[in-house]
Order: C-alpha cells, then sequence, then structure tokens
C-alpha cells in the first residue's frame, strides 16, 4: 500500500526555506517515507514509500502501424526444376472431311485367283509327296527283300510251310522290279516255281497268303484257266509270266525274306 502525504510552505526567504524543509524532515520523514520537490509547483512532498508492487498483467496489443513503403526488388532466383508433366487435354473438335481418294485398282479379284491358285498347288504338292513317299517305301522293301530258291520239288503246302518255317512266306512280285528279281533265280532252273498267291477262297480272285488283295500280276496270255477246275495255285514259268496251276503238283519254289 502507498501513502502520500503533502504539505506545502509559503517560502519567502532561504533561511526559512532550509529550516521549514528541516522541520518537515524532523517531524515528518520516518524510516520509509522521503521528500520530493514537485518541479510544477514551489512546494516539497512527502511521500511514504510501501513495499514494491507487483508485476501488473500484460496489456492488451496495440492496433496494426501504417503501411511501408514498398521494399527494393529482390535479386533474380535460379530456376528451378521442370515440373511435372500436365494432364492429357481434351480431344478437340474433328478436323474438315478430306478430299476424295483415288479410284482403287481391279488387284482384288486377281489376289483371289491366285491364293485359290496357291491352295490347288499345295494339294498336288501334297500329293506328289504322299506319292514319292510311297514309292520310296516301295524301293526300300525291293531292296530290303531276299529271294530263295529252294531246288526241291514240293506240293504248294510243303512249300509254303517250308517258307513259314524259315521266318519267310512265299514269293509274292507287287512290282515288275519285284518279279524280275524273282525271274533272275527261276531262270537258273529248269523246272517251274510256285509262288505266294491262290485263289482257294474264291475262284478267279487270286490274293496273297494272308487273303490281302493284290494289285500287280503278270498272268501268260490265256492264264489263269483254272483247268478242270482244279488250279488254284500260282507259278512262274520259264519266260517270267504266271499260270495257275494244280496246287497238288510239284515244284520248286521260291521264298522272300
Ligand atoms: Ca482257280
Ligand atoms: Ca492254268
Amino acid at each position: 500500500m502507498e501513502l502520500h502525504f503533502q504539505t506545502s510552505c509559503n517560502w519567502n526567504m532561504s533561511i526559512m526555506k532550509v529550516l521549514c524543509l528541516l522541520l518537515l524532515h524532523v517531524a515528518l520523514v520516518t524510516p520509509g517515507t522521503q521528500i520530493c520537490k514537485d518541479p510544477d509547483e514551489n512546494a516539497y512532498s512527502i511521500i511514504t514509500c510501501g513495499a514494491p508492487g507487483k508485476n501488473g498483467l500484460p496489456g492488451l496489443n496495440g492496433s496494426n502501424g501504417a503501411k511501408g513503403e514498398p521494399g527494393p526488388p529482390g535479386l533474380q532466383g535460379i530456376a528451378g526444376p521442370p515440373g511435372a508433366k500436365g494432364d492429357r487435354g481434351a480431344n478437340g473438335e474433328p478436323g474438315p472431311q478430306g478430299p476424295k481418294g483415288e479410284r482403287g485398282d481391279s488387284m482384288g479379284p486377281a489376289i483371289e485367283s491366285l491364293k485359290l491358285q496357291i491352295t490347288s498347288m499345295d494339294s498336288r504338292l501334297r500329293d506328289l509327296q504322299a506319292n514319292f513317299e510311297k514309292q520310296a517305301k516301295d524301293i526300300a522293301r525291293i531292296r530290303k527283300k531276299n529271294y530263295i530258291l529252294n531246288s526241291i520239288a514240293v506240293t504248294y503246302d510243303e512249300a509254303k510251310a517250308t517258307c513259314a518255317r524259315n521266318g519267310g512266306q512265299l514269293a509274292v512280285p507287287r512290282t515288275p522290279e519285284e518279279n524280275q528279281a524273282v525271274f533272275s533265280l527261276r531262270r537258273t532252273v529248269n523246272m517251274h516255281t510256285f509262288l505266294g498267291l491262290n485263289d482257294l477262297q474264291y475262284e478267279g480272285n487270286f490274293r496273297d497268303q494272308s487273303g490281302q488283295a493284290i494289285t500287280y500280276f503278270n498272268w501268260y496270255p490265256g492264264e489263269p484257266n483254272d483247268l478242270n477246275n482244279n488250279e488254284d495255285c500260282v507259278e512262274m514259268w520259264d519266260d517270267g509270266r504266271w499260270n495257275d496251276e494244280n496246287c497238288a503238283s510239284r515244284r520248286f519254289f521260291i521264298c522272300e525274306f
């Protein structure tokens, strides 16, 4: 708590001024007080000083000051890295119609015709290839066939069994080349030789020993005549041509392996 005491004197003389101050000092100034002179009035004040007061609360913020003048232009900055790619823009309006094109050529039908020809040629090529492969197999089969002449006169059944017993069969020439190969043995002996054909199952329909049809024949003119209705086996004569013969006749025979 702070107390203020003030007294005043009307000072007309210096001595009186000093005395007055002295009296005031003795009479009124006590510990905790001090004498102060009011600069505006010709008087002194006696102030009793109490304990120091506590700091007050912070004052409110003042209002914004006036806007300052613009500063000088700054230094030019360094160019930064390129920015990310922007989104694709919307499609534009369709452009004007272009001029009419030139008339096309007439190659379309020609190309189709060529395609058909190529297809036909491809089919023929496949046929030729298949035919070539078949002939190659025939040639390989001829080269692989081995023929053996048996100079023992036996019946057809005995000849057939002898060939089978040795891992082969009675020879069946299926091409002129094979017939020539068999004939090259036949002509070395003076005896007709049995071949591996017969019409035992169907008269006049000669097949091989397994019943398979045959496409190559080399009959002697007038044969097969099935003489006396009893000729169902086949033999090779001395010129390489064939004759139907009685199966019970005894002949040399040729096996193929
Ligand atoms: Ca017959
Ligand atoms: Ca005959």
